[in-house]
């Protein structure tokens, strides 16, 4: 055991989305996603374990955390404590390096680094499936984030959550040169978390049971089109597989609708890019700003299109990184 320890992990974007909970206490998934790794977006956090403590105290880039997010970090930790045999509180100091209004959560990459660094500190000592599935239980896209590069997060069976973790698709990083470009229409807050929205798409959208019944052939299809590196294929399912989200979405009772007048701009400068012969695909999360992927030979033609755009503030370039580093 350590008294202190420290890591960073990235950030990920789904290419076949994670939508929906069987299990909210054990963030266990409806479906199997799959995702990219970003080198782009960071988070590094330290934790450090201090015996005099009365609670836990936790700091947000160099202040201390509001009362939210100090309690997402604790009740987190809780858990890490639970199957450890050490009680003491701890320190824990995180700096998210997301650049402002990315329009990208840092849930991901916030608590795989969280997870790696609070379960070597409380003696766990996990392997990394040990530790995508400690980490899902802080935010189920943070199991993927433990992973570089292609990553798989398996749905799994079992009621105890042993078989819901992440593992990579592909070992090679940059075998295979794509890059995310984040493309940000909107730096306002979302007025629907993704974790309502996902609940209130389950429970009422009358397209979700459409969603569930296909989603295992789009997983199929994007692994196949990653290990063949296909990128047309790639593209496609991506772009079908977050229509078909978004359509849960506007379908529930009540409805919400993440897309603006910006978003609908990018998905359809995306499609005129594809008649010019350049491949190129658009991928939404729960907001309303695009992530747009093509070949790196192509990111700079893409992305001075894409910034032409008169709704478009800021494009940031992506590509593929790693997975929890140790500081
Ligand atoms: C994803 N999203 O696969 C999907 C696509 C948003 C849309 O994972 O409730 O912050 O903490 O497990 O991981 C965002 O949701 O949700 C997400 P919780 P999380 O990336």
């Amino acid at each position: 055991m350590s008294m202190r320890a420290a890591a960073r992990a990235h950030t990920n974007i789904a290419l076949i989305k994670y939508w929906g909970k069987r299990d909210s206490a054990l963030m266990l998934p409806m479906n199997s996603s799959i995702s990219m790794t970003l080198d782009a977006f960071y988070t590094e956090t330290q934790v450090v374990l201090d015996k005099t403590l009365l609670a836990d105290e936790v700091w947000l880039n160099g202040e201390p955390a509001s009362v939210a997010f100090t309690k997402q970090v604790v009740d987190f930790l809780n858990k890490v404590r639970q199957e450890s045999e050490v009680t003491s509180f701890v320190k824990v100091f995180t700096v998210n390096h997301v650049p402002t209004a990315a329009g990208l959560a840092s849930s991901a990459s916030g608590f795989a680094a969280l997870a790696a660094a609070s379960s070597k500190v409380y003696g766990l000592s996990l392997d990394p499936k040990a530790l995508s599935i400690l980490a899902r239980k802080g935010s189920g896209s943070a199991s993927r984030s433990i992973f570089g590069g292609f990553v798989k997060w398996h749905k799994g069976n079992r009621a105890d959550g042993l078989d819901a973790f992440s593992e990579p698709l592909y070992h090679a990083m940059g075998h295979w040169p794509l890059e995310f470009i984040a493309v940000i229409v909107e730096d306002k807050a979302k007025d629907m978390s993704s974790r309502n929205g996902m609940a209130q798409s389950v429970a009422t959208s009358p397209l979700y049971s459409g969603w569930l019944e296909s989603i295992e052939a789009d997983i199929e299809r994007a692994e196949k089109a990653i290990l063949s590196q296909n990128l047309k294929d790639l593209g496609e399912v991506m772009e079908h597989n977050t229509l078909k989200m978004h359509a849960t979405m506007m379908t529930a009772t009540p409805p919400f609708i993440y897309w603006t007048a910006g978003t609908l701009s990018v998905m359809h400068a995306v499609k005129e890019l594809r008649t010019q012969g350049i491949e190129t695909y658009f991928t939404i999360d729960a907001g309303a700003n695009v992530k747009v992927l093509c070949h790196e030979r192509d990111t700079d033609k893409v992305n001075q299109s894409l910034q032409s755009l008169p709704l478009v503030q800021q494009t940031i370039k992506c590509k593929a990184g790693p997975g929890v580093q140790w500081l």
